[in-house]
This record gives C-alpha cells, structure tokens and sequence, in this order.
C-alpha cells in the first residue's frame, strides 16, 4: 500500500495537480506513512523529474510552477507531522536561514528551516531573495550563532561568498558558523568560499547545524 501511494504522489507532482497530491499526501498520512518516507520517496522524486524535463526541455515554467505549488501545500501538510515526531530538545541553538538575493526557490530551504526548528532550534526563516544586509542586520538584532544560505542557482550560489565576505566587513565573521546548501551547492564550494559547514539534505543540515554549535546529538 505504501509504495503505490507514494508512486501516486510522485506521479500527481509530475503530472502537475496539487489538489490531487494533497489528496493523496492525506491518504498515505492516514494511512499511517512516514512523513519523511512521503517526502523522500513520494514528493521529492516528483520534483527531480520535473526538474529534469525542464533542463531537456520538455517542461516549461509554469510546469515548474505547478509542481512547487504541489509540493508546497504537501509540505505544508506534512510539517506538524514532521515536527512532532522529534523530541525537542529547548534552545539547541539560534538559527538564521533565507535563500540568498537574486534566488527564490523557497521549498528547500522552508523545508530545512521546518527539521531545525523541529530539532530544537530557534529559527528566524528570512524568506527569499534575502540580500546580506538582511542577514546582518538579523544576526546583530538575535545574536544568532548560524547562519544558513541556501541557493538553488548556479548564478545564486556566488552570492553566499559575498554573504561570508558582507559578515567579515560587518565584524560578525568570528561570531557566527555559516552553513550553505543547495542543490548545486557542494562540500567543495563550501570550502573554497569559506562556508563552516556544507549539508546535502534538510536531515544532514540539522546533523551539521548540531555539529557548529558543538553538539553531537544525531538528528
Ligand atoms: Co527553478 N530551477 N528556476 N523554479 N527549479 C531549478 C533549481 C533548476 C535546477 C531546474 C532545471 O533546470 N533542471 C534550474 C537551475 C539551473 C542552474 O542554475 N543550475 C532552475 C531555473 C533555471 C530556474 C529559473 C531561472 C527559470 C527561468 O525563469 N527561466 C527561475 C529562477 C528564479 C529565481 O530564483 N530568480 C526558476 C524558477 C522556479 C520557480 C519559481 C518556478 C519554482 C520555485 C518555486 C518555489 O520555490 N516557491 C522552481 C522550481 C520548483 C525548481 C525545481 C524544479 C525544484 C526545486 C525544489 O523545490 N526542489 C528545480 C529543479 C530541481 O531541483 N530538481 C529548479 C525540492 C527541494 C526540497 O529541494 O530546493 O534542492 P532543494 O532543497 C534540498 C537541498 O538542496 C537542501 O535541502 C533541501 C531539502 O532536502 N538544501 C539545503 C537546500 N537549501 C539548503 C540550505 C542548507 C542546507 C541544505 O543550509 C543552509
């Protein structure tokens, strides 16, 4: 029962009808489906298809816009699920975290946003198209200790180096770890522009996030 509803879910992202993937997002809940499972296995394998027909063309943007409408209200759906599953533990830490200027892809990063707050931290979610003065000014007014920038672009990515080097000038660089992700975001390019931590994943940027604030809980 499970693998056919999450390949239903899958399909409903692909086929672009975010009624239906709601649908069926509240089938397999009742279902009693892990809502990571739905995610991983269901939701997210929609999105890398959709995705890959849009780099070969055969998917257009409002194809693209469908699906993250899809994904959103499954998302949605499934974050108190998400977050009730974990023990929270107060006050792991304080969170920054917005998808860099000049990007706005927002599903990934609300999602990672979602597991650290579900794991115990604060976390002030900056939004979209975030430019670094946002970040500073955020980082000055809560004292934060990481900061995460997520960007989905190739063009975008550059933009989390000027964030680093905007903390730097701004005097802040000492005071807080900076995390970055993203789909074409890698653990090299973290290291080249600095970045103290790298995470593939919303679970590996909670396991990573731990680790910066000298933590070891897993998550
Ligand atoms: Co855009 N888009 N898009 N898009 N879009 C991509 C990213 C693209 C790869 C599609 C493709 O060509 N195959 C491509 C980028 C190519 C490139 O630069 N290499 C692309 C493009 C080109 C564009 C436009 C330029 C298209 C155009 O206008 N011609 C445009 C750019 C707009 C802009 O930002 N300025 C654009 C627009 C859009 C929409 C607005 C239509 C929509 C976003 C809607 C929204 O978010 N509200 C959209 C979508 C939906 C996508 C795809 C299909 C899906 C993105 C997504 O939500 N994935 C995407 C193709 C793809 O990735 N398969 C694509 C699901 C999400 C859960 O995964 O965001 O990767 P992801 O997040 C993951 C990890 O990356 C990681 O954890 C998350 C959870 O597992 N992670 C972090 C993310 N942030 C992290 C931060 C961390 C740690 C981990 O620490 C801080």
């Amino acid at each position: 029962m499970a693998n056919e509803i999450l390949k239903k879910i899958t399909t409903s992202i692909v086929d672009g009808e975010p009624d239906l993937t709601l649908d069926l997002t509240e089938q397999a809940l009742a279902g009693r489906v892990d809502p990571m499972a739905i995610l991983d296995d269901g939701l997210l394998p929609g999105m890398r298809i959709v995705g890959q027909k849009f780099s070969e063309g055969e998917y257009f943007l409002p194809n693209l816009i469908v699906a993250a409408m899809a994904m959103k209200r499954a998302t949605a759906r499934l974050e108190p699920e998400l977050r009730s599953r974990h023990q929270v533990v107060k006050a792991a830490g304080t969170v920054i975290i917005g998808t860099v200027q000049g990007d706005i892809h927002e599903i990934g990063k609300t999602l990672v946003a979602t597991m650290l707050s579900a794991n115990g931290f604060a976390v002030h979610d900056l939004g979209v198209d975030v430019p670094a003065e946002q970040f500073i000014a955020k980082v000055k007014e809560t004292g934060a200790t990481v900061v995460g920038l997520s960007a989905l672009l190739t063009t975008t990515m550059t933009v989390q180096r000027s964030i680093i080097e905007a903390l730097r000038i701004a005097g802040l660089r000492d005071r807080v770890k900076v995390m970055v992700g993203g789909a074409p975001v890698s653990r090299q390019w973290a290291d080249e522009i600095g970045a103290d931590g790298y995470a593939e994943d919303a679970v590996g940027a909670v396991r990573e996030a731990l680790r910066l604030v000298g933590q070891t809980t897993a998550a």
